[in-house]
């Protein structure tokens, strides 16, 4: 069940959490779209607005291209309708790749990765809560030894979501804390693991390689469970998040994306460009930094969110 979506006040607390996104699209695309005519300028604004909007350039282009060619073959002459065409073709990228949510319903693993700061620790207490609510038993797995203080800010989520947590003192290795969590997982037959691992920019190799021995102990000790590796990208990071996916799919294939820090983005576009880039669904978007604050992501939801200005409402 999509218990944390399928509430009336879902939509509301997505729009509060896209405002700022929200108020500079809307605002500058009702420019674009007030428009008397559909000529050149008509196109090359647009395409601004969504390139500053994070789309990115590959992202914008692409359905700026697009909508100039519907605009012609149905002979659009109004701003107005070629608006409901653009809301379509967003919709449409975005609900080309569907986020499943089966490590609900199996015993699962879930290998959180990313870069310094970008949530896992928190979204890993999100999660850990939410699992927990469905009726699943939850372990933290603290594979984040490098930091000092990632021990205690893990178990603090832990405790928060009333699961256990297995984790390992500052300096640890990494690998024998999982080592010990897999153990334990399976001993006491629980049903969700989740891995929490040390921020790591995607450009250093060795700790990239270390993420990627990580995720084979994962698949080779605890091959029994369903292994999904979840990417953890900052909604404010901006075009950085694309080369931060890339990269980190090249240490453990990517099965979802998380975007965090949804209510503090003024770009929150960035959603479009990934999943525009990458083949790889987002399962979930951070709008704050309390236990609820995540929402599965609804591509749908989103858009509307996104584009709906006053007027509409
Ligand atoms: N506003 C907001 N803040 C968030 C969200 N998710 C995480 N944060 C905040 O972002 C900061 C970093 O979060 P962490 O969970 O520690 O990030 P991390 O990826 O584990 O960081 P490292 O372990 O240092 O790599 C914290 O202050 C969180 O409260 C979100 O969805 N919205
Ligand atoms: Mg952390």
């Amino acid at each position: 069940m999509n218990q944390e979506q399928n509430t009336t006040g879902a939509f509301a607390r997505l729009r509060a959490g896209l405002a700022k996104t929200r108020a500079q699209m809307s605002e500058s695309l009702a420019e674009v779209f007030s428009s008397e005519v559909i000529d050149d300028d008509f196109f090359d604004d647009l395409e601004e607005v969504l390139i500053e909007s994070d789309l990115g350039p590959a992202a914008a282009c692409d359905i700026v291209d697009t909508l100039r060619l519907k605009v012609r073959v149905h002979s659009i002459l109004k701003p107005a309708k070629a608006r409901a065409v653009l809301n379509d073709l967003l919709m449409e990228k975005m609900t080309g790749t569907k986020a499943d949510y089966d490590y609900l319903e199996q015993t699962s693993v879930i290998f959180f990765t990313g870069v310094n700061g970008a949530g896992k620790t928190t979204t890993i207490g999100k999660i850990a809560s939410l699992a927990k609510n469905a009726g699943r038993s939850v372990m933290i797995a603290g594979a984040d030894t490098f930091r000092a203080a990632a021990n205690e800010q893990l178990m603090t989520w832990a405790n928060r979501a009333g699961v256990p947590m297995i984790g390992g003192q500052e300096g640890a290795d990494p690998g024998s804390v999982l080592y010990d969590a897999i153990a334990s997982a399976k001993a006491k037959k629980i049903d969700l693991l989740l891995v929490d691992t040390a921020g790591r920019l995607q450009n250093k190799t060795n700790l990239m390689a270390e993420l990627e021995k990580l995720y084979r102990i994962l698949k080779k000790q605890f091959s029994e469970a369903h292994l999904e590796t979840w990417l953890v990208i900052d909604a404010t990071t901006g075009q950085n998040a694309l080369s931060q996916a890339r990269q980190f799919s090249e240490a453990a294939p990517l099965d979802g994306l998380i975007i965090t820090k949804m209510d503090g983005s003024a770009k929150g576009g960035i959603a479009i460009a990934i999943t525009e880039e990458m083949d790889v669904p987002i399962k979930y978007i951070g709008v704050g930094e309390k236990i609820s604050d995540l929402q599965r992501f609804d591509p749908e939801a989103y858009i509307r969110a996104l584009l709906m200005n006053e007027e509409e409402e």
